[in-house]
């Protein structure tokens, strides 16, 4: 068992200033003093979020040499490399921690980091492009705005051109359904399909209910998350039972319905084990992910030897 130091007086004070200074929505910057376990909690949720990026491109970039004209093509294509781009920024935040991509690329590629669960499903049909945009960058939408206002300064501002890009994605995605959902029948009938199998895992991204979020509390505390899972879930739920209006589809939950006395849309349950079961490695495509990136990561060694001789070459001329 480790043994935790002792906590000083100096140590004790310094975390009361340090509250002082995130209740009074001041932010804290790579050099100011932290408690060891707020850097350790953001470098967390930062790779894992760098992660998600990063494999979240696999499942459209799927669809890239097969989208249905050069119009679409260009657009997934812009979608994915901005994905890449938001992986790249948020590495460059958890850096600013104290710590190497190097070191967070290995925890991604030996399994001990997660992703999002949701990158773990397969993408079958051009719908599920619409589908993702629109469901899964909706999601992220909701959950990354408020990361805007993290008391952490290099990833709250991270997050602000992140969700610019976030909220183009999820237009791209609502277009793509709404043009299949007023084409053909068995178009439409693509797009019903696409929603009724990433619907689900959409409103799982939130992750687990408040009662059995363990780092919540805490998060919402040192003001990392402005809200609990439920509440934006329960956001997302409202948000998407409007829109799915105007696409003429449904969502499949029979047990989704307008309360008044709330002011929210109740929902149906939520598949918890099947939530647990993607998270821990055995969801659809969760080796199929890994596998793919780890490879990408070693056809890629000769683009990073190159560079560093590259730099060093630099460095030495001047
Ligand atoms: N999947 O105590 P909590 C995107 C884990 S980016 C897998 O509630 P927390 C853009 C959690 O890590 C999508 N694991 O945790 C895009 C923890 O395990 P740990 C990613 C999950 O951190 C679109 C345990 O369960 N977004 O979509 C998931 O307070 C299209 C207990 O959970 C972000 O990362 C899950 N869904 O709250 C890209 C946003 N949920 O670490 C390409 C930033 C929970 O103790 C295409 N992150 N777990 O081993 C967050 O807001 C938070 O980290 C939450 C989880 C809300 C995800």
């Amino acid at each position: 068992m480790k043994i935790q130091a002792p906590i000083t007086a100096q140590e004790t004070a310094l975390e009361v200033q340090f509250q002082a200074k995130v209740d009074a929505e001041q932010r804290i910057e790579p050099k100011d003093w932290m408690p060891e376990a707020y850097r350790k909690t953001l470098i967390r949720q930062i790779s894992q979020h760098a992660h998600s990026e990063i494999v979240g491109m696999l499942p459209e970039g799927n669809w890239i040499t097969r989208a249905p004209s050069l119009k679409r093509k260009q657009i997934l294509l812009a979608k994915v490399q901005d994905e890449a781009g938001h992986g790249l920024y948020l590495y460059a935040a958890a850096e600013t921690l104290g710590i190497g991509r190097d070191q967070l690329i290995e925890e991604l590629h030996s399994g001990k980091a997660k992703y999002s669960s949701i990158f773990n499903y397969p993408t079958i049909s051009w719908a599920d492009i619409g589908a993702i945009g629109w469901l899964v960058d909706g999601a992220a939408i909701l959950n990354q705005i408020p990361i805007c206002r993290c008391s952490y300064g290099p990833y709250a501002r991270a997050m602000v051109r992140i969700c610019k890009e976030e909220s183009f994605h999820q237009r791209q995605g609502f277009e793509i359904l709404l043009t299949l959902a007023q084409g053909s029948d068995a178009q439409r009938a693509m797009a019903q399909d696409a929603i009724n199998r990433w619907y689900w895992p959409a409103v799982m991204m939130f992750g687990p209910s408040d009662g059995d979020s363990q780092h919540s509390e805490q998060s919402m505390r040192w003001k990392i998350k402005r809200f609990s899972n439920d509440e934006l879930r329960q956001r997302f739920v409202d948000m998407i039972a409007e829109q799915i209006k105007v696409l003429g589809l449904t969502v499949p939950d029979p047990e989704l319905k307008w309360n008044a006395e709330r002011g929210h849309y109740d929902f149906g349950p939520i598949d918890w084990d099947e939530f647990w079961n993607v998270v821990k490695g055995n969801g659809p495509c969760n080796k199929e992910r890994l596998r793919t990136r780890v490879q990408a990561y070693e056809q890629g060694a000769w683009v990073r030897e190159a560079a560093s001789a590259y730099a060093r070459k630099k460095a030495a001329k001047a």
